[in-house]
Formats: C-alpha cells, sequence, structure tokens
C-alpha cells in the first residue's frame, strides 16, 4: 500500500497558529498601554511640577497669593480662565508656561484651584493643579504667606 503524502497545513493546525498569534497581539497590547499610561502620567506630573515652581516664583517675586495673582478663585471651569491664570504666573514668575497651554498628556487643560485667603469658611486652604478624571494626580501647592502660615 503506497503512504498518501500530504502537503500544507490541516484546519486545526492553522486555528492553534492564528490563537498563538493572537494571544501575543493581546499580550503586547496590554504591555503597551501601560508603557503608555506611565508615559502620559510622567509628562503630567513634569508639567504640574512646572507649574508648581513658577507659581511659588510668582508669589514670592510679587508677595501676593495664587489667588491675587490670577485674580480668580478658581481657574478649573475653562480653558480660557486657565490660560489666563498660566498667562498671569508667567508674567509673574517670569516663566516661560507656553508650552503648558496646550494641556497635560490627555489633552486636557491644567486645572487651578486657587484657594489660599479665598473667601470661604477657611481663607487658608490650599491651592491645587489638578487633574481632569485623575484626583490621584492632584498636587497641593504650599500656603505662602500670613494668617496661612
Ligand atoms: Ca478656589
Amino acid at each position: 500500500m503506497q503512504k498518501k503524502i500530504q502537503y500544507g497545513f490541516t484546519i486545526v493546525e492553522l486555528l492553534i497558529v492564528i490563537v498563538v498569534i493572537a494571544i501575543l497581539a493581546a499580550i503586547t497590547i496590554v504591555v503597551y498601554t501601560g508603557i503608555q499610561e506611565r508615559a502620559q502620567i510622567s509628562a503630567t506630573k513634569s508639567g504640574q511640577q512646572q507649574l508648581l515652581k513658577a507659581i511659588i516664583l510668582a508669589r514670592t517675586n510679587t508677595g501676593k497669593t495664587l489667588r491675587q495673582i490670577t485674580g480668580s478663585n478658581d481657574s478649573r471651569s475653562s480653558k480660557a480662565l486657565a490660560d489666563s491664570a498660566i498667562d498671569a504666573i508667567a508674567s509673574a514668575s517670569g516663566a516661560n508656561l507656553a508650552s503648558l497651554k496646550s494641556g497635560d498628556a490627555w489633552g486636557n487643560y491644567y486645572r487651578i484651584d486657587e484657594n489660599e485667603l479665598e473667601l470661604s469658611s477657611s481663607d487658608c486652604r490650599q491651592d491645587s493643579i489638578q487633574i481632569y478624571g485623575r484626583s490621584d494626580l492632584t498636587v497641593t501647592v504650599p500656603l505662602s504667606q500670613p494668617p496661612c502660615i
């Protein structure tokens, strides 16, 4: 009896290869997403630190609180307010903050909440630099002057 010679792959072999490729692709996507998010967090934190340093410098230069520098109690509600606050901080600090106007790594503007000496139940609540949808990335600005410290 002559043995029949087979060429090519069986359906089962092809399916196994497809499944293995799919698993490898899924792993790659998960790893890439993790790396991408870490990069976004890192870039955003860097922007916040740049803003924080400029705020502290602006307060030192002017002897004013952040609220007095920006003229706003809360610059979180619109990009126009955020841009205006960044301009005021840049002007008072001498820092070039133009790149911060393009926002954080997710494309949202930096949300600056001026609280210190704001008329409220406590006039000495800390200012903060917030990130839309990421309360874990909020940076609080140290209090600046009497009667808050
Ligand atoms: Ca406020």
